[in-house]
């Protein structure tokens, strides 16, 4: 008997509980399901932690490329509330280009234009857009009224290019389109590989250029790799997005190989560059100190060249170097705690392995809308659905790997660790976690609290909606979408500062002066039925 889960579902109505159970897993144990429901519609009012479309598209990614103005079509709260949150660092402006990120750019859709349609109102504010910015790009990114009213952005987009001769795309990303916000990245995906990718012709200078695709730089995570990768000797031809721009991403096809960090929400850009350019691409991972060592050695194995793995054992030595004393310090303190992690659809397993190097274990984890290939480690095949427009979005097959092995047991993983294999970190989370650990796919509040109850786990990672009740709880907690304002956390440098953040979390004594309310007074008061 799964007992954690099993006590986790126990409280659902009989409707909620069939569909809670095929989403939450509890490893190693036999009733307990062997794979994991995910990307499919949260239930109605459970209160889930996901976002919308939009905010995949707009806010994930091509809100970070500095160079583009991106525009809200819809009414302003969209473009407030999207305005400025997510931690995506930009440099000011790079060789005398614009950086429009600090701005918000609306339409501002008001009652009369949901009645009479938004197209010229649209139209009107890029003209002003045009007057005032210039902008060589614009995206324009629908909030949900749009397709209730019908309005066309890819036809206007399409007049915008004729009439200024600039690149326009229209994003038909209404918030309530797929079941998150991932459906919004694969249509952002499928608007910059059709109108952008390509349409430069500046050619790398270096023999082994490389795109990061899915590196948003959040806290400057972006900057740590390509420090480390231009000190190998790779160019970087254009990330995306993380301080990414127009101007780079048209020649991204023109780069040797594409690096697939954040594999959920880009794979769908990876697999057609491969269609289209013949672009070979290497998932990757560098959060986490063995993990950034495995993906350096993995590219220097593409690249097949001698003195490029001479070089690349250099760095990683030096780089392991300047590292080792901090390192040792923090894993001297963290040693032994136990951790929980949930964020939205990589983190959650890359940020484990992190944990590992400091000897945290992750007792509880999940993702907020991942798919079931990141949970359960499948192979993707190339087959994208979805037509130019996004006007019709389907999922991507996916199908076991050869040979592909779900769980080991830990016996399976002590053999493996004394024989020095390093653990598969590109599969899928499943497999990295351990006997009577927990797997919830689209979390709620209600089962964050309950799972925190069961496992008490040290120190509890998510965003910005959960965090101040874990620790109302007593519980720390530390955002990995945003970092707390700190990171970087890639890479080697990224690694310490990691350390030195959670050492510090864990080791403030205010945790254990917090009584949570709860435990000494009833929270709701009052009557029902007046008076
Ligand atoms: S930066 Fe990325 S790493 S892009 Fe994605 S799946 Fe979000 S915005 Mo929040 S932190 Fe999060 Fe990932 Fe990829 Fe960020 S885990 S939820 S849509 N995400
Ligand atoms: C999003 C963006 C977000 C939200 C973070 C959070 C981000 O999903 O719209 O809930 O704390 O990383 O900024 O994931």
């Amino acid at each position: 008997m799964a007992k954690e889960r099993d006590e986790l579902l126990d409280k659902y109505s009989v409707r909620v509980f069939k569909n809670r159970k095929s989403h939450i897993t509890q490893l190693e144990f036999s009733d307990a399901p062997d794979e994991i429901a995910a990307n499919t519609r949260a239930i109605p009012g459970i209160v889930t932690a996901r976002g919308c479309c939009y905010a995949g598209c707009k806010g994930v990614v091509v809100g970070p490329m500095k160079d583009a103005v991106v525009i809200t079509h819809g009414p302003i709260g969209c473009a407030f509330y999207s305005w400025g949150t997510r931690r995506n660092k930009a440099k000011s402006s790079y060789e005398g280009e614009p950086n429009f990120i600090p701005y918000s750019f609306c339409t501002d859709m008001r009652a009369p234009d949901i009645v009479f349609g938004g197209e010229k109102k649209l139209e009107a504010g890029i003209d002003e857009i045009m007057q005032m910015f210039s902008p060589k790009c614009i995206f324009i990114c629908s909030t949900c009224p749009i397709g209730l009213i019908g309005d066309d952005v890819q036809a206007v987009a399409r007049r915008v290019e004729e009439k200024y001769g600039i690149t326009a795309v229209g994003y038909s990303c209404e918030g309530y389109k797929g079941v998150s916000q991932s459906a919004g990245h694969h249509i952002a995906n499928n608007g910059l590989m059709r109108y952008v990718i390509g349409k430069g012709e500046k050619a790398p200078k270096t023999k082994y250029s490389i795109n990061i695709l899915g590196e948003y730089n959040i806290g400057g995570d972006g900057w740590e790799q390509e420090r480390v990768l231009k000190k190998i000797g790779y160019e970087v031809v254009s990330v995306f997005t993380g301080d990414g721009s127009y101007e780079t991403m048209k020649n991204a096809h023109l780069a040797d190989l594409n690096l697939v960090m954040c594999h959920r929400s880009i794979n769908y850009i990876a697999e057609m560059m491969k269609t289209k350019y013949g672009i070979d691409w290497l998932k990757v991972n560098f959060i986490g100190v063995g993990a950034t060592c495995k993906s350096l050695r993995m590219m220097a194995e593409y690249f097949n060249d001698p003195e490029l793995t001479k070089r690349t054992e250099e760095v990683i030595a030096e780089e392991l170097a300047e590292i080792q004393e901090d390192m040792e310090y923090y894993k001297s303190k963290l040693k032994g705690k136990t951790a929980g992690i949930f964020v939205g659809g990589s983190r959650s397993h890359h940020y484990q392995l992190l944990l590992k190097d400091f000897g945290i274990d992750t007792t509880i984890a999940g993702y907020e809308f991942a798919h079931r290939d990141d949970y359960e480690g499948r192979e993707i095949i190339p087959q994208i659905k979805a037509d130019a427009d996004s006007k019709n979005i389907e999922e991507i097959t996916v199908e076991r790997e050869e040979g592909y092995k779900d769980r080991y047991t830990e016996e399976e993983l002590a053999g493996m660790r004394a024989a020095g294999v390093e653990l598969d970190t590109y599969g899928g989370m499943i497999r990295d976690m351990k006997k009577g650990h927990i797997v919830v796919d689209d979390y709620n509040m209600f089962e964050t609290d309950q799972l925190i109850e069961k496992y008490k786990p040290d120190i509890f990672f998510s965003g910005i909606k959960d965090k101040y009740a874990i620790q109302h709880g007593g519980v720390v907690s530390r955002q990995m979408h945003s970092y707390d304002y700190s990171g970087p956390y890639a890479g080697f440098r990224g690694a310490v500062i990691f350390g030195r953040d959670i050492t510090m979390s864990l080791y403030t004594n205010a945790w254990a002066l917090v009584t949570p309310p709860w435990k000494t007074a009833p929270m709701l008061e009052g009557s029902l039925g007046g008076g």
